[in-house]
């Protein structure tokens, strides 16, 4: 068996994959995706038994795992109790499904240093970096959709990172980082430069939270992460089911809807070093704002609707201001490649807020034809 695991002073992987109740004997254990938080593997197993996907969980990050992972037994079980009365085929490529460990029944298992989860592959799925129009529209169908199945969930979700999109924790952190300077990488002139740009949008950019403590912006269940790759599509193009549910939670729609642009249209990639590249893409914008204005339809309020330019602003300005702390704070949150990636990754998430910031209009008109 071939076991691709370079961490030391762990358990062998093999070790924690036979806590899990799996089918058939496993293969291959080799590393999956790209995520900047979990480790994530894929587990082979013989023909005729399903393959899986064992991650570690960053408990340093997601400090309680027990309820990360009943909000996510919530998620999908709601999800798929909604596909099984709907009469749905193929429930178990629609909505993922976690694997109870042996004992005790929970789905996920403590190795005294490490948590870990396993979750059954969905065969014949792809993830994709980028979409085109095509595909936007349908991805934007798909998280409207996904937050108005979540809307009648009876659970109470908790926060699992208390909260995870507020922009004025997030400037306060920035704040907080740049006082301690702990690298002290406040001494680079470009440094200050970044931070300057950034307070001068501050109080615009927490017009979310004014507008909830004014009783005018509700909290629903959304996924707090809706990168391009973190939905499943199957090989016809068609959205098979949204993946990585660490982050649902209560949050404004806006965390969905801006997420998700943040990263389809943007001209390149989130961390692309030529930030002179980056552009706002309105094809992908017009077309994701069409289907999620359509899978949301059943619950927006004007104000959600009216603000979506904003939210669609306020995600790469969030990220850019996460990514420049965490810089500050000397990488300590993100996986980094090389030692300036977090100043790589503001620089770009800035260039794309300019860019969209130049666009306030133009989407507000967008919106308003689509209403
Ligand atoms: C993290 O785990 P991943 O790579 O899907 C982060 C998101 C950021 C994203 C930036 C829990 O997501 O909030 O938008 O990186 N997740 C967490 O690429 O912080
Ligand atoms: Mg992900």
């Amino acid at each position: 068996m071939f076991v691709s695991q370079n961490k030391q002073n762990m358990t062998p992987l093999t070790a924690i994959l036979d806590k899990f109740e799996l089918q058939g004997p496993v293969l291959e254990v080799r590393p999956l995706g790209n995520g900047l938080i979990n480790d994530t593997y894929k587990v082979l197993t013989p023909d005729g038994c399903p393959d899986y996907v064992l991650q570690r969980i960053n408990n340093a990050i997601f400090t309680d795992v027990d309820l990360l992972q009943s909000n996510i037994e919530a998620v999908t079980g709601h999800i798929r109790s909604k596909l099984v009365a709907a009469g749905e085929s193929d429930i178990d490529r629609k909505v993922l499904r976690f694997i109870p460990v042996k004992e005790g029944g929970k789905t996920y298992f403590f190795d005294s240093k490490c948590y870990w989860r396993v979750s059954v592959f969905i065969p014949d799925s792809y993830t994709y970096q980028t979409v085109d129009p095509h595909y936007s529209r349908f991805a934007g169908e798909a998280f409207g959709r996904f937050e108005a199945s979540l809307a009648d969930i009876p659970d109470k979700l908790g926060e699992t990172i208390p909260d995870f999109h507020n922009m004025e924790l997030r400037a306060r952190q920035l704040r907080e980082a740049v006082q301690a300077d702990p690298v002290g990488r406040m001494a680079e002139p470009e440094v200050r430069a970044i931070l300057g740009e950034i307070l001068r949008y501050e109080e615009k950019m927490c017009l979310g939270e004014r507008l909830h403590r004014e009783g005018k912006l509700p909290k629903r269940i959304c996924h707090c992460d809706t990168k391009v790759n973190n939905m499943l599509f199957d090989a016809q193009g068609n959205v098979l089911c949204v993946i990585d549910l660490d982050t649902v939670m209560p949050s404004f729609v806006f965390s969905d809807f801006g997420d998700f642009l943040r990263t389809a249209a943007n001209t390149v990639a989130e961390d692309d070093p030529e930030w002179e590249k980056v552009a706002f893409r309105h094809d992908i914008f017009e077309a994701f704002a069409e289907g999620y204005l359509q899978g949301a339809a059943s619950f927006l309020t004007p104000v959600e609707r009216e603000n979506l330019p904003y939210g669609t602003l306020l995600f790469p300005y969030m990220q850019a201001v996460r990514f420049f702390a965490d810089y500050i704070n000397g990488d300590t949150y993100y996986k980094i490649k090389y030692p300036d990636h977090n100043l790589v990754r503001t620089r770009n998430q800035m260039a794309l807020f300019r860019s969209v910031l130049a666009d306030m209009d133009y989407m507000a008109e967008v919106i308003a034809k689509l209403s």
